[in-house]
This record gives C-alpha cells, sequence and structure tokens, in this order.
C-alpha cells in the first residue's frame, strides 16, 4: 500500500508544475506511449504544459495515436518536473536522462510493473517518488467510459 505522504507528495509536484518533462523507455510499446500521452492529456486538462520526450522514435504503427506527433526525442525547451512512464529503472529513459536540468528536477516515477512498490527518496531539492500507475486515480480516465461503449 503507498502511504499517505508519498501520494500527497506526488500530488503536491504535480499540483505546482508547469511545465513537466514527460518521458516513457526506449524502445516504445503501447503501454509506454499510451500512457505518456493519457498522461499528457490529463495534465493538460488541469492547465499543465507538458512536453513530450523518448529516447527512440515512435514506431510507424503507433503514429496514428493523437498526440503522437508531440513526442520529441530531444527536449530543448525547459520543465520544472519529470515524470518518467513504464521505465522500471533510469536506464530506459536512454539518452533523455543526459538533458540538461534532468538530474536537478524532482523526479516521479509511474511504473505499472512497479505496482507493490511505492518509494520517496529524498535527493537534496529534488524528490524521486516511485509508485504503481494501478493505484493512481486520474479524476480525467475516471470520467470517461470505456473504449467503444456508446457516450
Ligand atoms: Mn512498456
Amino acid at each position: 500500500m503507498i502511504a499517505k505522504t508519498t501520494l500527497q507528495k506526488a500530488n503536491s509536484l504535480i499540483q505546482s508544475t508547469q511545465y513537466p518533462l514527460l518521458v516513457c523507455h526506449v524502445a516504445p510499446d503501447g503501454d509506454a506511449l499510451g500512457s505518456l500521452l493519457g498522461l499528457s492529456k490529463a495534465l493538460t486538462q488541469l492547465g499543465k504544459q507538458p512536453l513530450l520526450a523518448c529516447a527512440d522514435p515512435v514506431p510507424a504503427h503507433y503514429r496514428f495515436l493523437a498526440g503522437a506527433e508531440l513526442i520529441d526525442q530531444e527536449v530543448t525547451a525547459p520543465f520544472d518536473l519529470v515524470i518518467t512512464l513504464d521505465c522500471s529503472d533510469l536506464q530506459r529513459v536512454g539518452h533523455i536522462a543526459e538533458t540538461p536540468g534532468f538530474s536537478d528536477c524532482s523526479l516521479l516515477n509511474i511504473d505499472p510493473d512497479l505496482a507493490l512498490l511505492a518509494s520517496l527518496i529524498d535527493r537534496g531539492a529534488a524528490l524521486i517518488i516511485t509508485f504503481g500507475v494501478g493505484l493512481l486515480s486520474v479524476p480525467y480516465l475516471s470520467k470517461r467510459t470505456a473504449v467503444g461503449s456508446p457516450e
């Protein structure tokens, strides 16, 4: 079970960010891209301006996904929070982790494979928070009907 304080800190990071950098793993698959694009949409609805990045290009068979064209392989704009998605460790971020400022930001790691693990690592001014996406409640997502069901 994720400690309430961990969720509160994660919530506080999300509330205070304006330009979150969302990164999924190298050689992106459907769950990486889906979580990246889904969270981007939810954060945009909260008034945030997310930047989307992946070290590798979006495979041709996923380019139909709404927003796929917004995913960059290099980050040049400033960001104030890093959110990694579907990355079991930082190596999975690839060269995006070498972006200037990356190590100075707080990092929120959301990974479905870590559903039973929640950790909070204080790294000075920044925090590293890890938890499983299965335990997240995103208001935007919970309001949606299932894909294919009538609206
Ligand atoms: Mn994946």
